[in-house]
């Protein structure tokens, strides 16, 4: 399989699994992820997920180029819609999700983890867009995606350049939120993702859905959006619980309900 799926407790691993290629993607791969990622969306047991790369080399290296060379417009357009249908499908997941970048993050493989919530990346892991050393601009997202993460400026010097910057650079930039030895990555991962798990899971979602408009809408649009899924947390039995629980001087037991 071009994935692989692990459940444990509330989190979710999905693992790019074509390590042979740097796990880059063909049409299967980014079919099968799709699939993937819209089953975990209607689990509500699944309160984070992890998406990483197979071996010790690659998160992934971007879309597979043997495959892509000789695709005619057409199929290209095809083919970007399938590679920003994944990116749209993680932005709309109800779950947060962290991309553990444990290696090369290339092209759409840099793409895909900018669509997560959440990087954070090995020493070793190198990100970039090098679509123009390849003839074409970057199409999952990068022009958008990396210039809002990072800015302008940055984003054009990458994109223009198609150079890759090495996990403390990316740092810098605020590409990745913290790196760590390869070996103790997914630990920290998974860290992460239970302390996310650990709050209550439509409070999660409803802040995940009111920061993306943060970048999409004027601050009163956004305001009005955060202030009414705020009030819509006092109809859950998870707002009585968590406040409940910090009064009786107890650990929250949150539902998602
Ligand atoms: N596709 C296919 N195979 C790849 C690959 C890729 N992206 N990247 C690596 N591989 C394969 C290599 O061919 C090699 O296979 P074998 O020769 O062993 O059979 C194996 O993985 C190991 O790679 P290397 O031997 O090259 O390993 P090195 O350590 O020497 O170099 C590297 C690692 C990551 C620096 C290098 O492999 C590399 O530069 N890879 C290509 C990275 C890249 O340019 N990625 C961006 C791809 S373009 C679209 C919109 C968006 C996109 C496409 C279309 N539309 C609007 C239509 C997205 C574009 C991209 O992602």
């Amino acid at each position: 399989m071009p994935i692989d799926v692990a459940l444990d407790g509330h989190v979710a691993t999905i693992t790019l699994n074509r390590p042979d290629v740097l796990n880059a993607f063909n049409t299967e791969h980014l079919e099968t992820l799709h699939n993937a990622i819209m089953t975990l969306a209607e689990e509500p047991e699944v309160r984070a997920v992890i998406l990483t790369g197979a071996g010790e080399r690659a998160f992934a290296a971007g879309a597979d180029i043997a495959e892509m060379r000789d695709k005619r417009p057409s199929q290209a357009l095809e083919f970007a819609r399938l590679g920003q249908s994944v990116c749209l499908a993680i932005e709309a997941a109800p779950q947060p999700y962290i991309a553990a970048v444990n290696g090369y993050a290339l092209g759409g493989g840099c793409e895909v983890s900018l669509a997560c919530d959440i990087r954070i990346a090995s020493e070793n892991a190198a990100l970039g867009q090098p679509e123009v050393t390849l003839g074409i601009p970057p199409g999952w997202g990068g022009t958008q995606r990396l210039t809002r993460l990072v800015g302008p400026g940055i984003a054009r010097e990458l994109i223009y350049t198609g150079r890759r910057v090495k996990a403390d650079e990316a740092l810098r930039f605020g590409l990745v939120n913290a790196v760590y030895p390869l070996s103790d990555l997914m630990d920290k991962a998974r860290e992460l993702a239970n302390s996310i798990a650990a709050n209550a899971p439509l409070a999660v979602r409803a802040s995940k859905d009111a920061i993306a408009r943060a970048l999409d809408v004027e601050l009163d649009t956004g305001l009005s959006y955060e202030a009414g899924v705020f009030a819509l947390s006092f109809d859950t039995a998870d707002q009585k619980e968590g406040m409940s629980a910090f009064l009786e001087r107890r650990k929250a037991d949150f539902t998602g309900s």
